[in-house]
């Protein structure tokens, strides 16, 4: 068989056996097209249907979250956990609390993260969990309320060999502390069960600041291959939360100006940049203040916001979507290429449509997946796991040192295993390639399982 039709029956079939969701359909169609030259050559991957098993979540629980706001009414919302694969490790992802949130995205998201744990070299398998709870405008109180009741059910599914979870789109350091809580609670055990929690009860330093500084060295990495770096560029910035913010600090260090940010309402562009100073203000306006990112423009009056759109049609030489999938579509594509920009460093998973992914591969300017570049969260977290389980903790030195080491790592995977005849890294190829062929490799070793 050959590897289109290969792709084709496969996806085919993928779609009848998991209809509407279509998130899950995108990140899994861009693995298999990748990967289908290397499985079509190999009887043993085909016969034991390898990849039909890996697109299979090993569980999905789905569970009612019901709480009490603070006008006293009941609140009904589901709670997922898709354990998607523990071929090399436990299982190992976020959580996230949005309105949005489904059984699709939640695939989508648990699918890509096994492959990304995979290429950070960590022993981790992948999973990812979730709630449609909106925590905006929530009361601590609220909030509080709502991640006991998602434990009091999710509790006796994860643990420390089994499941660790995470932090995600809406779930951040108040969120794990306050699910962290219940769950020793109510396992009476204190074990590293989460990531990404208080340094003072067991948390990692610089688990925070791992996914966009992460992006950063990655993106360092590729401008590397082009005799390039982040010195001098101006760079675009999509969301401002937790990856966002990290993301800009990182990049501004290494001598870029930040010109935007966004939130899901708009963006604010600043013609000056977004100085360290007025950074600081937006760590504290998302983080303390829980403020929109239009705020911004009403404190520095120089800067615009536009309401309603994406920074993509602003001028710069690197784009780092940090918000959401799907956040950057085919004509966002053709301005940014249309305005000079040279590479694209994906914080988010998926932000980038598959024909926008096209345009800029044809282009052949650099662009890379989130599951390669933003892989030093979830490193990090194994590196809060190994902690844990030393019972001792690393200076921010040291784990600095050791998420700069895997993020050149993982380059390097995606050079070995991208690099297209005429020199161009297809870092999409490399990074499902190399991911793929590891947990495949422990897939055939462990049986029909
Ligand atoms: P946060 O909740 O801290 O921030 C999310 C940001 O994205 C906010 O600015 C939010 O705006 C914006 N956003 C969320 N949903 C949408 C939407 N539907 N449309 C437009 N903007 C939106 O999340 P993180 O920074 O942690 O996560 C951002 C991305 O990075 C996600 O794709 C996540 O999966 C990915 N990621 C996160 C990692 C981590 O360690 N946290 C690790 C690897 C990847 P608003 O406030 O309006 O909702
Ligand atoms: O998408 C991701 O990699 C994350 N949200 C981080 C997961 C983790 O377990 O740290």
């Amino acid at each position: 068989m050959n590897a289109k039709t290969y792709v084709d029956n496969f996806m085919n079939e993928l779609v009848t056996k998991n209809p509407g969701e279509p998130e899950f359909h995108q990140a899994v169609r861009e693995v298999v097209e990748s990967v289908a030259d290397y499985i079509v050559e190999s009887p043993q991957l085909m016969k034991l249907k390898v990849m039909e098993r890996i697109v299979e979540p090993e569980r999905v629980i789905m569970f009612r979250v019901p709480w009490v706001n603070d006008a006293g009414e009941v609140v009904i919302n589901k709670g997922y956990r898709v354990q998607m694969n523990s071929a090399i490790g436990p299982y190992k992802g976020g959580v996230r609390f949005h309105a949005s949130v489904n059984l699709s995205i939640l695939k989508f998201l648990a699918f890509e993260q096994t492959f990304k744990n995979s290429l950070t070299t960590l022993p981790m398998g992948g999973g990812k969990g979730g709630s449609n709870f909106d925590p905006k405008g929530k009361s601590d109180m609220e909030v509080m309320r709502f991640c006991q009741s998602f434990i009091t059910e999710l509790y006796r599914h994860i643990g420390p060999d089994t499941d660790v979870p995470a932090g995600d789109i809406g779930v951040g350091g108040r969120e794990v502390a306050y699910m962290f809580g219940q769950y020793k609670r109510l396992s009476n055990e204190f074990t590293g069960t989460f990531t990404g929690k208080g340094i003072s009860f067991g948390g990692s330093l610089m688990r925070p600041e791992a996914t966009g500084y992460g992006a950063c060295y990655f993106g360092e990495a590729m401008l590397a291959t082009r005799g390039d770096s982040y010195k001098g560029k101006k760079v675009c910035i999509s969301g401002s939360g937790n990856v966002a913010q990290f993301a800009a600090k990182k990049a501004t260090e290494l001598g870029a100006t930040v010109m935007t940010m966004s939130d899901s309402n708009g963006y604010i562009y600043d013609p000056d940049g977004i100085s360290p100073e007025k950074l600081d203000y937006i760590f504290k306006l998302k983080n303390v203040l829980r403020g929109r990112i239009k705020e911004y423009a009403v404190k520095y009056p120089t800067a615009k916001y536009v309401a309603n759109a994406r920074p993509w049609g602003e001028k710069c030489d690197i784009a780092m979507p940090c918000a959401t999938q799907n956040e950057l579509n085919g004509a966002e594509a053709d301005m940014l290429l249309k305005n000079g920009c040279k590479c694209v460093v994906e914080g988010a998973n998926m932000p980038t449509t598959p024909d926008a992914i096209a345009k800029f591969q044809a282009a052949k300017i650099l662009y890379s997946p989130g599951k390669a570049s933003n892989a030093g969260g979830v490193a990090t977290s194994g590196l809060e796991m190994s902690q844990n389980s030393m019972r001792l903790g690393w200076s921010a030195e040291e784990v600095d040192q050791r998420l700069r080491g895997i993020m050149s790592n993982i380059h390097a995977a995606c050079v070995k295993y991208g690099t297209e005849p005429d020199g161009y890294i297809n870092y999409v190829k490399g990074a499902n390639i190399s991911g793929f062929m590891k947990v495949a490799d422990a897939m055939l070793a462990q049986g029909i399982v």
